[in-house]
């Protein structure tokens, strides 16, 4: 079996984070590890609190799994400071985790931030050069090129913002949730050439945690040893039905379903 290691904040209520990225490695039969870089207190409502786990604990959290354990390919979610930037980008290096995915995470969906300022700068810096692939949405990619989201909403806003997310380091980016009328549209740049994904939009707004699965789907997909484009296009299948089937919990913003997508049974 295939194994996968997220790197990133827990979300207790099951949706986002960590939590989601363990469901989307097991629906895509990858047997998930995990490092916690952030305790975060929130429901569907939103981020209430966040403790940052020390540095030095995620340093090895990740260095006793993965000589114990090889990591077949590896992400990164919620990385809030850049002293927990600085000590991923270290175990990166020396564990040598490759393929590895940097999800920039920088808000929830309910709006609440999630990492400081200067780690933005960090992450830019850092992990972006060792990443086989950046997914950014739409605001995340508005913060990285400074630009802001209504004049990168576009296919042809998109295409240039993450022309500049790939002058900064990154071997490929994907920017998500680019608005094509009935289509909700993904745009990758990878070694210079653009493709873009299409799915139907969902009349919902059941999306907590899809960006998680999205990147953790795509992990699952390169520890599998499927190309990038191919991990991408079963990322988007995964997340465009998780969402349809949501379950609907809590009064907030409801979570997908990533069990969607699982193999039915015969
Ligand atoms: O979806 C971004 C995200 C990542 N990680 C954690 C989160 C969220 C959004 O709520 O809580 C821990």
């Amino acid at each position: 079996m295939k194994t996968a290691l997220t790197i990133a904040g827990s979300d207790p209520s099951g949706g986002a984070g960590i939590q989601a990225d363990l469901k989307t490695f097991s629906v895509l039969g990858v047997f998930g590890m995990s490092a916690i870089t952030a305790v975060t207190v929130q429901n569907t409502l939103g981020v209430k609190d966040a403790l940052q786990i020390a540095p030095e604990l995620v340093r090895r959290q990740i260095d006793t799994v993965v000589s114990d354990i090889q990591a077949d390919a590896t992400k990164t979610g919620m990385l809030g400071s850049r002293a927990i930037i600085e000590a991923v980008d270290d175990c990166l290096a020396r564990n040598n985790l490759q393929p590895y995915v940097c999800d920039p995470v920088m808000v929830s969906k309910a709006g609440s931030s999630l990492i400081d300022d200067d780690a933005v700068d960090a992450m830019r810096k850092m992990l972006f050069v060792r990443a086989t692939v950046v997914t950014p949405n739409l605001r995340e990619a508005a913060r990285l090129t400074g630009a802001n989201v209504e004049a990168i909403a576009t296919t042809a806003g998109a295409r240039d913002a993450a022309r500049r997310i790939a002058d900064q380091g990154a071997k490929a980016v994907v920017i998500k949730g680019i608005d094509g009328g009935d289509q909700l549209i993904d745009i990758l740049l990878d070694r210079g050439e653009f493709l873009e994904f299409a799915a139907k939009k969902q009349p919902n707004e059941k999306t907590h945690g899809s960006g998680c699965a999205f990147s953790a789907a795509i992990t699952a997909g390169l520890a599998n040893r499927m190309n990038l484009v191919d991990a991408i296009d079963q990322a988007k299948q995964l997340v465009n039905m998780a969402i349809q089937y949501s379950d609907g919990q809590g009064r907030g913003t409801a979570p997908i379903n990533v069990l969607a997508f699982a193999p039915k049974k015969k």
